[in-house]
């Protein structure tokens, strides 16, 4: 048998760390079983710190070849920070823990050919052998089944504007409510209702945390007027953080210094796109394309590439 699939794990019940003799599981007819990577595997049963990566970034996020060049990217930032990336991704109908190359850039290269998986898509795309990436939610399902307590990312999702009406909220608040992994993120981007998203996950019980900053931010920009009641400065902060509560923790990581004056402007780009939607009626799911196409005329592409510095620092 292949090394690979000595690696396979199972997904019922509890986590056992990975070992080639344990094979527990999803416990579907199709076997519902999880690919770790040998080195992500062994990491973890070491004790090495291992930091999950999501997967709808690089498909969803941006064009072949940047995004493929980006994942590289942000897997060795976190190698040169002493860890194991650990991308995470559907392929073939299964959850693949820890990408290699080849398997980053076959999902790079299928781009919006990937269905983009949140939780509740799961079942579907393993079920029907198909691929996908996975946003924040899948991510930290995966994650958590496998042992990987950390995970960072750009921005997550939220409650979308007009989310009252709409019930539109993202599966990532309800998933940071139920799963013990702690995301680190630029914060909520504003085209989304960043007051009501804090508000969800208060209702969620989850730890919301800023570093170094006392504002949530708003991922192109430091600010975005909401004030959260947990401010950690050091990594020893959130070390005394890490209970066994059984929810997630969410640590807003703000847009560095040197990129917050393009940050600026996108953010002015922003509620102008905002403004033409309402204009035009554009709502429901055509508004996030919408925006997001906008944005990028009125910056020039600028957005874009923010996108990508926010996934890097
Ligand atoms: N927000 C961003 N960039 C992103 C996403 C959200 O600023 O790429 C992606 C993430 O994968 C996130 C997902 O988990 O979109 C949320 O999608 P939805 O709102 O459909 O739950
Ligand atoms: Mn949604």
């Amino acid at each position: 048998a292949s090394s690979a699939f000595s690696r396979l794990q199972n997904l019922r019940g509890h986590f056992h760390p990975p070992d080639s003799n344990n094979k527990v599981g999803l416990d579907g007819a199709c076997g519902g079983l999880i690919k770790v990577s040998p080195e992500v595997s062994e990491a973890l049963s070491c004790g090495r710190a291992v930091v999950a990566l999501e997967s709808t970034i690089i498909s969803h996020g941006m064009p072949y070849p940047k995004n493929f060049e980006t994942a590289k990217e942000v897997e060795v930032i976190v190698r040169m920070n002493g860890a194991v990336p650990a991308t995470i991704a559907i392929l073939d109908g299964i959850p693949c823990v820890g990408l290699s190359m080849e398997e980053l850039e076959r999902l790079a290269i299928l781009g919006t050919r990937a269905q983009k998986v949140a939780r509740r898509d799961i079942a579907h795309v393993v079920a029907t052998r198909g691929n996908g990436a996975t946003t924040v939610s899948a991510t930290m399902f995966f994650a958590s089944k496998v042992g990987i307590s950390i995970f960072v990312t750009g921005g997550i999702g939220g409650v979308h504007r007009h989310g009252e009406h709409t019930m539109d909220i993202s599966s990532d608040l309800t998933e940071l409510g139920r799963t013990p992994v702690t995301v680190f993120s630029a914060g909520v981007k504003s085209i989304l209702d960043i007051p009501r998203t804090l508000e969800y996950l208060e209702t969620q019980g989850v730890c919301v945390a800023t570093y170094k900053t006392d504002e949530f931010p708003a991922f192109f920009t430091e600010t975005s007027g909401c004030k959260v009641p947990c401010r950690v400065d050091s990594p020893q902060d959130y070390a005394n953080m890490k209970l066994k509560l059984d929810t997630g923790i969410l640590i807003a990581v703000p847009i560095p210094k040197e990129h917050s004056a393009s940050g600026s402007i996108i953010e002015s780009a922003i509620q102008r796109a905002l403004k033409e939607a309402r204009d035009k009626n554009i709502t429901g799911n055509a508004e996030t394309p919408f925006l997001l196409a906008r944005v990028n005329e009125l910056t020039g592409g600028a957005s874009l590439a923010s996108s990508i510095l926010s996934l890097v620092f």
